[in-house]
């Protein structure tokens, strides 16, 4: 008798990605790197919701009051549009605002884009019963996803995007004007991009956002070795990194890193890879950069925007920018 099996590849092509970035990252001379991405798989992402509930993190409640409050004078600033994409959504809960404030005008599309596929179902149940609003989730990297969303723009629409939570902020500077450059080639004069940075406070505080004391970031960190262990069967032990959270003041960004305590041998053979750390040598696993209030205006001239508009939180100093292609 003849058996049948479904055939599935033995190894998915996200995890030879993965596999071949890693490998890049930690071989790379000079400072190790995990690209901050990994850090979000569905454990990664679950954590990063429970870090917006930390009183240490005040990013997220920050993003949402400004949303909440000025959501109708944002709208009313912008071309109202027919399409909004979102770079990112996490679980959309923030979004809800500005997409009540765009139907309550108008019948919507909202395209959420997300790698994580867990947050994009979260996002969809979160925001899928908005009156006028119709969701169609992309699972697929930024760009990519949002010239899927202008591929089905009409003649005389206009497009909104978002990138919330300050999210630009893992780019540096020279990179996000790169990013900046690549969404602005997507879209068409009068379109808007609604952005959302986290400014520079108190060291001690923003240190603080990075390194809570109840561990919750450290686990968010720690959780991309684990992950390594569960998709490339490596054998990294967790007892022997700590999590690190420093502001670098010359960049003006708090840098995440993973710091080996002892001198060790990791093997991943996922990744075809076997690794020497010294004692206190550091994987760099991500970057929050801050800004100076001018900022972001700044980076809407050098990249074909202009600023309409910016509104801060004084609580938590974080900033909304209002861009519109010119
Ligand atoms: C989602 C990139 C905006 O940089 O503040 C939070 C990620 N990392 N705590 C940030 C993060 C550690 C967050 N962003």
């Amino acid at each position: 008798m003849l058996t049948r099996t479904l055939s599935k590849p033995a190894v998915s092509s996200a995890v030879l990605e993965f596999a071949a970035d890693i490998r890049s990252g930690l071989t790379r001379p000079g400072q190790r790197e995990i690209l901050s991405k990994y850090l979000y798989d569905e454990v990664g992402s679950a954590l990063f919701e429970a870090i917006c509930l930390l009183p240490e993190y005040g990013l997220t409640r920050a993003d949402t009051r400004l949303l909440r409050r000025y959501a109708d004078e944002m709208v009313a600033r912008m071309a109202l549009p027919a399409h909004v994409a979102e770079l990112g959504s996490g679980s959309g809960k923030k979004t809800r605002w500005i997409l009540e404030a765009v139907a309550r005008r108008r019948f919507t599309f909202y395209y959420p884009i997300e790698i994580s596929p867990a947050a994009l179902a979260a996002c969809e149940k979160e925001l899928g019963q908005i009156d006028l609003v119709h969701i169609v989730g992309f699972e697929k990297p930024y760009l990519e996803g949002l010239q899927s969303v202008v591929n089905r723009r009409e003649y005389g629409e206009s497009v909104c995007v978002l990138f919330l939570g300050s999210t630009i902020g893992n780019f540096d500077r020279p990179a996000a004007d790169d990013f900046l450059r690549q969404i602005r080639s997507l879209l068409l004069p009068g379109d808007s991009l609604l952005i959302g940075t986290d400014l520079e406070k108190d060291v001690a505080m923003q240190t603080l956002a990075y390194d809570d004391p109840a561990g919750v970031t450290a686990a968010f960190n720690m959780n991309v070795l684990a992950r390594i262990n569960r998709e490339l069967g490596a054998d990294v032990n967790l007892n022997e990194f700590a999590h690190e959270a420093r502001w670098n003041a010359e960049e003006r960004r708090i840098e995440m890193h993973l710091r080996s305590l002892r001198r060790q041998r990791v093997n991943i053979p996922g990744a075809n890879l076997r690794i020497g750390l010294e004692s206190g040598e550091t994987i760099w696993t991500e970057s929050s950069h801050k800004y100076r209030p001018s900022e972001p205006a700044e980076m809407a001239a050098r990249t074909g925007f202009r600023c309409e508009a910016q509104w801060i939180d004084k609580e938590w100093p974080f900033a909304q920018n209002l861009f519109i292609v010119k």
